[in-house]
């Protein structure tokens, strides 16, 4: 009965959805946990290039299951958007789960993210504005919007109004924005019902059959280990829980039936908003990891902040999520440099820091200590098996694995689901 988690080992877009899409045709169901549009996976296969942000990366493989897991939030228009895409490609999505506890996203909250964003000025969090911050905070407030109270009108009238009563105040008195009207707001999320319906069911109930069943089920999580709203870099993080921890409430599958916990982790480090990032360069170097790695955001088209691979967060991904695998991606995009800087370890004030330090004034101050790693300048796109990379390379990936905590068991060479190294 595996349960594989697949988790983002640094602040996102490290290649999950290659890596999903990758393991796809040998497993049953693929299943998404948190968050919701605000992600953005690229999957590549063959001339085809596709961008998911609701949809798990299952949803591509013919014969695999797609979940929408209890601890998603759902903008039911993007939902549909997606999905009529994939079928205008010519695919079958009719497969797809949704489960009836997912919370929605309202037009209200998106406008709560982008106004408090415009508010906070300076102290911004840079987030993508899809709502998906206000519909989290929503559910902790419990005067959430669920899946499955889209179908009873009364009931979802009753809830539009308990979750508009401050909210109202606040746009308009605070945001000095028009209130929001309850009977829009209900008939905006009654649209898709109808096509909804068919969809939504208790998918924990579902994943926890399937695992009775000896079936395989993929935990593929949106955002990554310091982008989650308890482990990472608050409060410059998303409002999910996107840790292994996260796969197993956002889906119901409990954590003593996660099998394999794969940390994707890219050769260097990106991130997209604000927030602390010690190893970022603001020099030609990563200028060149932007332009070499294509690294801008997937849903809001943001060029990503870029710097060297950071052992210090690796690790500690590894101890947070209990990652059992890592799979190291873009290695490709180093070749060419004379030396690769890796962080090893932070100076905070003149003060040695092997682990995260505890707390968050210091991580603002931290200093890269970096040992310089050869580089290596032959083209590594083609290489299949760890044995076709150049030695310098090798080398890269044996020494990061040393720092990082755990076995580096594949190797991304390039945006294709081929061009990946499988290390046995
Ligand atoms: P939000 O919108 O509330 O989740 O934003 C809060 C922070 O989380 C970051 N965040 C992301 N970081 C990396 N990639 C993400 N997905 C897209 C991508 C991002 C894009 O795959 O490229 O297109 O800009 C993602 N989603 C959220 C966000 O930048 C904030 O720092
Ligand atoms: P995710 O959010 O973690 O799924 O990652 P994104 O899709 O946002 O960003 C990763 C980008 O890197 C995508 O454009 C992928 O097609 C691309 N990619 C993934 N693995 C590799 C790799 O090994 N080499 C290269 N050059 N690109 C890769
Ligand atoms: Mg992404």
């Amino acid at each position: 009965m595996p349960a594989i988690a697949i988790i983002g080992a640094q602040w996102g877009d490290e290649g999950k959805g290659k890596a999903t899409d990758l393991l796809g045709s040998s497993v049953d169901y693929v299943v998404k946990f948190n968050g919701g549009n605000n992600a953005g996976h690229t999957v590549v296969v063959g001339d085809q290039k596709y961008a998911l942000h609701l949809l798990p990366s299952g949803i591509l493989t013919p014969g695999c299951t797609p979940v929408i897991g209890n601890g998603v939030v759902v903008d039911l228009e993007v939902l549909f958007e997606e999905l009529d895409a994939l079928i205008a490609r010519g695919l079958d999505v009719s497969a797809l789960k949704v489960s009836a506890n997912a919370h929605v996203i309202a037009d209200y909250n998106r406008t709560m993210d982008k106004v408090a964003e415009r508010f906070l000025g300076s102290r911004k969090i840079g987030t993508t504005g899809r709502g998906i911050g206000p519909t989290y905070a929503d559910k902790m407030n419990r005067i959430g919007i669920r899946i499955q109270d889209i179908f009873d009108e009364k009931i979802l009238t009753q809830k539009v109004e308990g979750a508009l009563e401050l909210k109202s105040q606040i746009l308009t008195k605070i945001y000095n924005r028009r209130a929001p009207e309850v009977q829009q707001t209900v008939e905006e999320l009654r649209e898709y019902a109808d096509r909804l319906a068919p969809m939504v069911c208790d998918t924990g109930l579902l994943l926890n059959q399937a695992l009775d069943r000896d079936e395989t089920v993929l935990l593929e999580a949106g955002q990554a280990t310091l982008l989650d709203v308890d482990h990472g870099t608050y409060p410059f993080v998303t409002s999910s829980s996107a840790t292994a921890g996260g796969a197993c409430t956002g889906s119901g599958i409990p954590p003593n039936r996660l099998t394999q916990v794969i940390g994707i982790v890219k050769a260097y480090t990106t991130r997209v908003g604000e927030g602390p990032f010690p190893t970022e360069l603001f020099d030609d170097h990563g200028e060149y990891l932007r332009k070499t790695g294509a690294e801008y955001g997937v849903t809001t088209g943001r060029p990503r902040r870029c710097g060297w691979y950071d052992a210090v967060i690796a690790r500690y991904a590894a101890r947070v999520n209990g990652v059992t695998d890592f799979v190291l991606t873009k290695l490709d995009v180093l070749t060419g440099l004379d030396t690769v800087p890796v962080c090893v370890a932070y100076d905070v004030d003149g003060v040695r820091h092997d682990e995260m330090p505890v707390n968050q004034t210091d991580f603002h101050h931290a200093r890269p200590i970096y040992e310089e790693l050869p580089g290596w300048w032959e083209d590594i796109s083609e290489a299949r098996s760890f044995e076709d990379l150049p030695k310098n390379a090798r080398d890269y990936v044996l020494a990061v694995e040393e720092m990082s905590g755990a076995r580096i068991s594949a190797v991304g060479v390039g945006p294709d689901r081929e061009a990946t190294v499988v290390r046995h």
